[in-house]
C-alpha cells in the first residue's frame, strides 16, 4: 500500500504532466506570453489544490477525466494568482517558488498578461468538462470561488484594509475568501461533478483546511526560512499585514491550528474512503512549506 507521502507525489505528478500536455498544445507566437505562462505554471509549486481535486474525486468513485481537468484549471487559477499577488502593486515580492516572481524576468505588463492568459485558459479547460447539469455546477462553484464573491473579493479586502483598523471580521472574511475559496473549491467541485455526495462533510472539512492553509502560512512567515519557502519571509508583521499571529498572537495562532485541525478531521473520520483526505489534513496542520 502507498504512503500518504507516495500517494501525494503520485497525484502532484499526474497534475504536473496534464499542464506540460496542456501548455504543448498552445503554439507559441511573436510575443513572450507562451514563455511567462510556462515558467510560472511549471515552476513547482506544491500542487495542493490539484492533489485535493484528484484525490476527492477518487474517494468519491467520480470520474478521473473531469477531476483532471478541474486540477488543471484550478491549478491555472493559483498560478496567475500568484503572479498577480507578487506585482508591485500587491505584495510586491521579488521572489516566488525560489526564482524570480514572473515581472521580475518578463516585466509588469507581460506579468499580468500571463495571469490574464491563464485565467481565461482555465475556463476553456473547465467548459470542456462539462458534460451534465452536475458538472455545470461545479464549474459554476469554481467560477464562484474566484471572483468577486471569491479570492478576487478577499485579494481586494486585503489591500484595501492596509494600514486601516483591522477586526477579527475582517481577518475572517479575508482569511476565508483570499485564501480558504481556491482550496474548497477542488474538494466541492469533485462532490457536485458527484451529484452532491457527501457535499456537508466535506464542506466543512474543505473550509477547515482552507482556513488552516492561511493559518500555517501565518506561522511559517514567522518561524521559517527564505530557503525553504522560496519566497521572502517576515513581511507579514514588517508590512503590518492582518494575519492569525496579528490577531492571536503566535501561541493563539497555534492553538487556532489545531483546532482547525480537528475539525477537518472530526467532519469527515466516519467516511471509509476519507484515508487520503484525513492524512492531507495532518500534511497541511505540520506543513513546513
Ligand atoms: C491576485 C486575485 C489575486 C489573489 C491573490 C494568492 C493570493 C491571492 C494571495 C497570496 C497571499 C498568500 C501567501 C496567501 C496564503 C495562501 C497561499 C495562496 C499560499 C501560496 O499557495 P501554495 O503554498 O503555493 O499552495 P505553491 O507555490 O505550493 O503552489
Amino acid at each position: 500500500m502507498n504512503t500518504f507521502k507516495e500517494k501525494m507525489a503520485e497525484y502532484a505528478s499526474e497534475v504536473d504532466k496534464a499542464l506540460v500536455l496542456h501548455l504543448n498544445g498552445i503554439k507559441k507566437k511573436n510575443n513572450p506570453l507562451k514563455e511567462a505562462i510556462t515558467y510560472s505554471l511549471l515552476s513547482g509549486g506544491k500542487r495542493v489544490r490539484g492533489v485535493l481535486a484528484l484525490s476527492t474525486m477518487e474517494m468519491l468513485g467520480g470520474d478521473k477525466q473531469t477531476a483532471m481537468k478541474f486540477a488543471t484549471a484550478i491549478e491555472m487559477i493559483h498560478c496567475y494568482s500568484l503572479i498577480h499577488d507578487d506585482l508591485p502593486a500587491m505584495d510586491n515580492d521579488d521572489y516566488r517558488r525560489g526564482k524570480l516572481s514572473n515581472h521580475k524576468v518578463f516585466g509588469e505588463g507581460q506579468a499580468i498578461l500571463a495571469g490574464d492568459a491563464l485565467l481565461s485558459e482555465s475556463f476553456c479547460v473547465l467548459l470542456s468538462a462539462v458534460k451534465d447539469e452536475h458538472t455545470l455546477q461545479a464549474v459554476k462553484f469554481i467560477a464562484d470561488c474566484c471572483g468577486i464573491r471569491g479570492m478576487v473579493g478577499g485579494q481586494s479586502s486585503d489591500l484595501y484594509m492596509e494600514g486601516k483598523e483591522q477586526t477579527l471580521e475582517d481577518y475572517e472574511y479575508i482569511t476565508h475568501n483570499k485564501t480558504a475559496r481556491l482550496i474548497i473549491a477542488p474538494i466541492i467541485s469533485a462532490s457536485l461533478a458527484c451529484g452532491g455526495k457527501c457535499f456537508d462533510n466535506l464542506y466543512v472539512y474543505a473550509d477547515s483546511i482552507g482556513k488552516l492553509f492561511q493559518v500555517t502560512d501565518d506561522i511559517l512567515d514567522v518561524e521559517s526560512t527564505a530557503e525553504v519557502l522560496g519566497k521572502t519571509v517576515g513581511k507579514d508583521e514588517k508590512e503590518n499585514k492582518l494575519t492569525a499571529i496579528k490577531i492571536y498572537g503566535l501561541e493563539g495562532a497555534k492553538k487556532h491550528a489545531e483546532k482547525l485541525y480537528n475539525d477537518a478531521v472530526n467532519s469527515i473520520s466516519h467516511l471509509d474512503t476519507a484515508g487520503f483526505l484525513i492524512d492531507f489534513a495532518k500534511y497541511v496542520y505540520n506543513r513546513k512549506k
